[in-house]
């Protein structure tokens, strides 16, 4: 749960602020997205003046969470002057500065107060202000708690964002986090003009080729570990580039291993340059994950975590499988 006197204090910058910018984590997930599509939208109508600057492109099937392009690519040179004159900044769905790149420099850099809302048990005193509940399913989930303290008008745009956000970061409703919470603010959602078949299609159904070839590639890789309670799969960075597809073409890959009877574990490497690999781990919930997430350097969720590994694929295959095999 929030506490009401972080709220009070987070509703009172957006009282006496004009200029906000929102941030998200690299490669942004449709929780990232959506809570800054949502807020940007609340901004919008209040006369605010919004910029969100973000450090990767919004993945195609997203596009529709920005549909007047206010998502720009942060560039110091270009940008930096405008974060300056900012009122406030929010840091949305991440609490962990490496991860924000180069907005994150600059941003650590600045005065100017920032806001963090976040559900990552990484770090409860990121910013000045904070509003983090690591119980909560979604950043969005958070964001909505904020707007209905504010007793914002949840228009029909910024219900397509945060259902969009619970949706994506419960991994449609199937995991742990999917609470009786997530379940009632959804409901409130749909009231309020979120059409889940219309959100399913734009975000699932508008894949690139390009991605279901990936797919198809790293599915070749996949193999059991452990007596089949692990399940590792590898996209190296040659592979991607021999289709044509981006590296967040491989989002949502590593959940599908989960389906494996048996599987307790799944491990996705991906090679984003060389000598640059992420990690994903995802556990169907019996087992805690993030500690060797953190044990690199990562992160996350007791069972979704991921951390960006220094060196070659093919030398931590075999380390991380053995630390994924002590858990049991
Ligand atoms: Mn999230």
């Amino acid at each position: 749960m929030l506490d009401r006197t972080s709220l009070e204090k987070v509703k009172d910058c957006i009282e006496r602020g004009q200029r906000f910018i929102l941030t998200t984590h690299v490669n942004p997930d449709g929780d990232g997205l959506g809570s800054e599509a949502a807020l940007a939208a609340f901004f919008a109508d209040l006369g605010k003046d919004v910029y969100i600057f973000n450090s990767s492109p919004v993945p195609h099937n997203y596009k529709f969470l920005d549909p007047d392009n206010k998502i720009q690519i942060y560039e110091s040179e270009s940008h930096r002057e405008i974060l300056l004159m900012a009122d406030f900044i929010f840091i949305l769905d991440i609490s962990d500065w490496d991860r924000l790149k180069q907005v994150g420099k600059d941003i650590r850099e600045t005065k100017i107060t920032r806001i963090c809302i976040d559900h990552h048990p990484a770090n409860p005193n990121f910013t000045e202000l904070n509003l983090i509940d690591t119980k909560a399913c979604s950043t969005g989930e958070l964001v909505y708690d904020f707007l209905r303290f504010c007793d914002a008008k949840i228009t029909k745009q910024i219900a397509e964002a945060l259902y969009t956000s619970i949706l994506t970061d419960t991994g449609w409703f199937k995991y742990s986090n999917s609470s009786s919470k997530a379940f009632s603010i959804v409901a409130d959602l749909v009231k309020n003009g979120a059409r889940p078949d219309k959100i399913y299609e734009k975000v699932r159904e508008h894949e690139s080729m390009n991605k279901v070839k990936l797919f198809a590639h790293a599915l070749r890789t996949l193999r059991l570990e452990h007596g089949g309670k692990i399940a590792v799969m590898t996209v190296t960075k040659d592979l991607i580039d021999s289709i044509g597809a981006k590296s967040y073409d491989t989002e949502g890959f590593a959940d599908y291993p989960r389906r494996i009877d048996g599987v307790e574990v799944t491990a996705m490497f991906i090679e984003k340059e060389k000598g640059q690999v992420k990690l994903s781990l995802r556990s169907k919930g019996n087992y805690v994950i993030n500690g060797i997430a953190q044990q690199y350097g990562g992160g996350g969720h007791q069972y979704a975590a991921g951390v960006l590994l220094e060196g070659e694929l093919n030398q931590y295959v075999k380390r991380i499988v053995e630390e994924i095999s002590y858990l049991f």
